[in-house]
């Protein structure tokens, strides 16, 4: 096959936040948010990319296919791409020179995984390009080999599993450990609820050291345990464990890890017994887990989460890495304009900007458009 266009979704995390490196449970699923990519094959290996960025700019870059290595080149979004057709290579498969043109309706560091849609899109055109026949979650894999060893972003697997594998109308519950994936059905509108999402416009990104830093609190709790990871503490073991742990950051960090993972079964639960209401209290614990325990949150998250709730929404929390990004709220429909008109106020009178507020639904995974 000579081109064709591509798309891959961007993310919503329902609940399961930071297990993902820790071999836990995440349950996310897909935005109606996407990157496309527009893609042919070149015969001369070059990898030709290129994006309409922000402002309308026309930026675009051109690299040697047999050249790429971690940690050469120019620094920026083209490493997620160029990453990709590095993993690949490395991985034995015979990808050669392409031009890929990306559009996005994913906004970058709002905690939706823009960067995961890239590279899943990216790959994704590749294994058609070249008839490399991957199956969704090796792809996955080997995008997010590209994110940890060529972009150098330690994050786990939950956003190119997402972006890869999710089904329209489905969270997906994954379990990052063996990778067995379930597709749990989420209506919410059927229970008249529905989730909305508020991009607070603050700016992330997880190449910088914070993440990386719980990741290596997190590792080191598991070696203290003498566990292979913070998944192999039950949650009736953990007043155990925390008592093993001297530091009181290590214990915050394995408190917040142990009980997200059981908060991703309880929700899994909740909606598997048509019961989407009980995932509200589950998200607003989860957040303050995140807020205090795991400290990823900011006061524009705590924000929208605080006033969602005074307003009539059933629960809420930040969803993603933190530290700026996005929160959901879930609401009755009857609140939904009440609650987006309070959390408006507040970000007003509080002089953050403005945020970024709509509804969201379970998106379809990465496809081919034509
Ligand atoms: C980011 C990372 F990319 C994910 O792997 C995950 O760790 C998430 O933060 C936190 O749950 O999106």
């Amino acid at each position: 096959m000579n081109g064709g266009v591509w798309a891959a979704p961007g993310r919503v995390n329902l609940i399961g936040e930071h297990t993902d490196y820790n071999d836990g449970l995440v349950m996310p699923f897909a935005l109606d948010r996407t990157v496309v990519a527009t893609a042919s094959r070149r015969r001369d290996g070059v990898l030709r990319l290129s994006s309409t960025g922000t402002g309308g700019r026309y930026e675009t870059v051109e690299l040697r296919v047999a050249e790429l290595a971690p940690g050469h080149g120019p620094r920026g979004w083209t490493d997620y791409p160029a990453g990709v057709v590095w993993a690949l290579r490395e991985a034995g498969c015979p990808v050669g020179g392409a031009d890929l043109h990306y559009e996005s309706t994913l906004p970058p560091g709002a905690g939706l995984s823009s960067s995961a849609a890239l590279e899943v899109v990216t790959a994704l055109a590749l294994d058609e390009l070249y008839g490399l026949g991957l199956e969704r979650q090796r792809l996955a894999g080997l995008c997010h080999r590209a994110e940890n060893r060529y972009a150098g972003a330690p994050t786990g697997i939950m956003d190119q599993t997402a972006s890869a594998c999710c089904v329209e109308g489905h969270a997906l519950h994954l379990d990052t450990r063996d990778l067995s994936r379930r597709q749990i059905p989420l209506d919410l509108a059927a229970h008249g609820l529905c989730l909305l999402l508020v991009d607070t416009g603050v700016k992330h990104s997880h190449a910088t050291g914070e993440y990386g830093r719980r990741r290596a609190g997190c590792e080191t709790a598991a070696r203290t345990l003498g566990v292979r990871a913070l998944r192999d503490i039950g949650y009736e073991e953990l007043p155990e464990a925390l008592e093993r742990l001297p530091d009181p950051g290590i214990r915050a960090l394995t408190r917040h890890v142990v009980t997200e993972n059981r908060r991703v079964e309880r929700a899994a639960d909740a909606l598997t017994a048509g019961d989407p209401r009980a995932l509200g209290p589950l998200l607003t614990e989860g957040h303050a887990s995140l807020r205090d325990d795991f400290r990823v949150s900011c006061p524009e998250l705590d924000l929208a989460v605080e006033t969602s709730l005074t307003a009539g929404a059933l629960g809420a929390r930040m969803t993603g890495g933190g530290f700026g990004g996005s929160a959901i709220v879930l609401t009755p429909l009857p609140e939904r304009a009440s609650v987006t008109e309070a959390v408006r106020r507040a970000f007003a009178e509080a002089s953050h900007g403005e945020p970024g507020i709509s509804p969201v639904q379970p998106s379809g995974g990465a496809r081919r458009l034509s």
